[in-house]
């Protein structure tokens, strides 16, 4: 099945409807998962082949503009820095765009803004594809459902699926072919006690980006079948902690799930480490914490930055110790009072 038959699904008249507003705007949320999504059981529609659980990074994402404009072709800014039209950022974004023009001659300006760093493993193909959505949403007047929503940012990238709502959202695999039974769902919990803290040790793009090797794990780890798994168990774990406010089962839970993620990449052929000496250091510093008692936990996406998990009255003494940790509350009341 193509892209293009989903959004059929999913928009069905509403694509030939000629009516839409000038520009819209719209903020979506950068998200990271406690339980990770790595590898796909269909790459074009970016279904995963198994489930997986993230939480919001509070007012940290992206916010998109879209305008329509009479001009041959599509605009694209990066925080006010145009973008080539020979770049694959701006192939990924306007071949996105294809799929919803209701004429050939449709073409916008897309300015992006983003708080966080591009590609460095902070998830920013996500908040960038929920954030495009959800202004596509309102310069169409499609008025989507979350559901829809979650599905049209997933055709972009895997993880915009769970960029739609802030909180903890959980992206259910889904066993259809055409996907739609795979998109993000809230859960009703909030934790405005939990901290989420940005260890940037690199802000350079990445090597190898996650949609090559999510591919490459698959094909050559020997481990990868134990990864479902993994996750199965791991959700499990994750969603009681969450339920009970458990944080040292959800710490404990989203650091192991992280580390079986890169290990089982490590056993990929050619290797798969995002890993630098600096994130290895910091990890240690992490583990010799725990040791002397302190709650404190990390994941690690597909960059050697690391997110590390605490809980609020827990932050001085951390901060002492990672004095150029950005620290991040995903409850943030005016955050969640926008949904
Ligand atoms: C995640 N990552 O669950 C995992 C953990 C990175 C490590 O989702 O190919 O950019 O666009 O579906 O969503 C990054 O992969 O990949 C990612 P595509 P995506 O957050």
């Amino acid at each position: 099945m193509k892209k293009s038959d989903v959004v059929h699904l999913i928009l069905g008249d509403r694509l030939q409807n000629p009516l839409y507003s000038e520009s819209a705007t719209a903020f979506a949320p950068t998200n990271i998962a406690l339980c990770k999504y790595w590898g796909k059981r269909d790459s074009e529609l970016n279904l995963p082949n198994t489930s997986s659980l993230s939480i919001s990074l509070g007012d940290k994402g992206a916010t998109t503009t879209l305008q329509v404009k009479d001009q041959a072709d599509d605009q694209v800014t990066f925080n006010h820095e145009k973008i080539l039209s020979s770049s694959g950022f701006h192939k990924r974004l306007t071949a996105f765009l294809d799929l919803f023009r209701t004429q050939k001659s449709l073409h916008f300006q897309i300015n992006i803004k983003a708080n966080i760093p591009l590609a460095a493993g902070l998830a920013s193909s996500a908040c960038g594809f929920a954030s495009l959505v959800l202004a596509l949403d309102q310069l169409f007047h499609w008025q989507l459902s979350l559901k829809h929503l979650s599905i049209l940012a997933r055709l972009g990238s895997g993880s915009a699926a769970r960029s739609i709502t802030p909180g903890f959202v959980e992206w259910e695999k889904g066993i259809q072919d055409d996907g739609m039974d795979s998109y993000g769902k809230l859960l009703p919990e909030t934790w405005p006690d939990l901290c989420v803290g940005l260890l940037m040790v690199n802000q350079n793009e990445k090597k190898i980006s996650s949609r090559e090797a999510m591919q490459r794990t698959i094909d050559t780890s020997l481990f990868y079948p134990l990864w479902p798994e993994k996750v199965e168990q791991d959700l499990i774990h994750i969603k009681k902690a969450i339920h009970e406010k458990d944080f040292l089962l959800l710490g404990k839970t989203a650091e192991s799930n992280a580390l079986t993620m890169h290990g089982i990449m490590l056993s990929a052929w050619p290797p798969i480490s995002y890993y630098l000496p600096e994130t290895i250091s910091a990890m240690q510093t992490i583990w010799a914490l725990r040791e002397q008692g302190l709650a404190l936990f990390f994941t690690q996406d597909a960059g050697p930055n690391l997110k590390l998990l605490f809980l609020a009255h827990d932050f001085e003494r951390i901060k002492k110790c990672f004095t150029t940790m950005e620290l991040v509350k995903p409850f943030l009341p005016r955050v969640f009072n926008k949904t």
